[in-house]
């Protein structure tokens, strides 16, 4: 299987997040792709390539043409009135308040997102735009037939709304890939989303739409972040209806009732039939993970992989999150090598 990869990410470094009501380190840090690189690299996974620039027109089929330019302009905006440090937004609008967009940068910031997860510092964009094109790539190599491709996406993406940012993703980049496969003629795209956090930002996109089915296997949202979303009477809406599928289990989930769950979520999927598959690969289920509460254990990676391989579709994973960063990598090769090795 190739992997592609940009060096591009390290720009996204030395930001901070708010946690356990601190401002810290973020725990999305860039040792996290390397770790990752390192094991593809080391376990002889395949070829590692560099992403093609595809620009921002595939990015605008998914996300609003105002929340882009935010992105894109955040950064000039926060040092402009002379602030040398990371922007992080703190404020947000509750409902009943107005969706008017402020001029002023941390208005704006507040705006755009909906928690203190998402810093932006002097390379966030251009590391936000390589993480997408790093999918785009990996679309470019499944549509053109390769039979699997794994996306080593930094920044991640699930979280992301069509015009929010959110839990250290600003582009949803599996969201973005799904929709190129749309756009180059896919007609059926399923995204099954195995990190530990609900893809709240793609189930959001997704919703009334039945040209993507969207499965989510994840924390339940009254224990867990986001909070806001991902419970099982979410099954989509309008011509959407019925092409969203929640599976969230409760801290302390073990890979028995984990991988129940998993084969529940592939049987939907192998029901709707897709033409292509993208997995949101999340590794932030393992049990040593530091902010989170499943208890799935290296070696079970493999067997996630070889399931996912049993759907006998086209693949293209996508990396999300997974902060356990000694063992992240292993994690993430033993997923890749369980689909290749079935
Ligand atoms: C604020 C941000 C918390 C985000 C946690 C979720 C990140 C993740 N401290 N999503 O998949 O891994
Ligand atoms: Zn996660």
């Amino acid at each position: 299987m190739k992997t592609v990869f940009s060096p591009r990410h390290h720009g996204h470094s030395g930001h901070v997040e708010l946690n356990n009501g601190r401002v810290v380190p973020a725990f999305e840090k860039p040792e996290r792709a390397e770790m990752i690189r390192a094991a593809v690299e080391g376990r002889g996974l395949g070829p590692i390539l560099a992403p093609a620039a595809h620009g921002l027109d595939p990015v605008l089929r998914v996300h609003e043409a105002d929340y882009v330019s935010f992105l894109s302009e955040a950064w000039a905006l926060w040092t402009a009135d002379g602030r040398d440090f990371p922007a992080l937004p703190s404020f947000w609008k509750a409902p009943g308040m107005r969706a008017i967009e402020p001029e002023t940068i941390d208005g704006k910031l507040g705006h755009f997102s909906f928690d203190a997860g998402c810093c932006l510092v002097a390379g966030s964009f251009d590391a936000i735009a390589a993480s997408v094109d790093v999918a785009l790539t990996g679309v470019d190599l499944v549509a053109g037939g390769e039979p699997s491709a794994f996306a080593l996406c930094r920044p991640p993406g699930h979280h992301a709304h069509a015009g929010t940012m959110g839990g250290y993703c600003y582009v949803n980049n599996a969201a973005v890939a799904a929709q190129a496969f749309r756009d180059r003629g896919t007609p059926r795209v399923a995204i099954l989303d195995v990190d530990y956090h609900h893809g709240n930002g793609t189930q959001s996109i997704f919703y009334e739409r039945a040209d993507v089915l969207v499965c989510n296997i994840h924390g339940h949202p009254t224990q867990e972040y986001p909070y806001f979303l991902g419970y099982e009477d979410e099954t989509g809406a309008g011509a959407g209806e019925g092409f969203n599928a929640n599976f969230p289990l409760r801290w302390g989930t073990g890979f028995e009732a984990w991988s129940a769950a998993l084969e529940t979520a592939c049987r939907r999927v192998e029901a709707y039939a897709p033409d292509v598959v993208v997995v949101s690969l999340g590794v932030d289920t393992y049990k040593e993970d530091p902010i989170s509460q499943f208890r799935l254990d290296s070696p079970d990676y493999l067997k996630i992989g070889a399931r996912i391989a049993r759907l006998r579709k086209p693949t293209l994973f996508v990396m999300e999150g997974g902060y356990a960063v000694e063992a992240i990598g292993v994690n993430v090769a033993n997923t890749l090598e369980g689909f290749a090795g079935e």
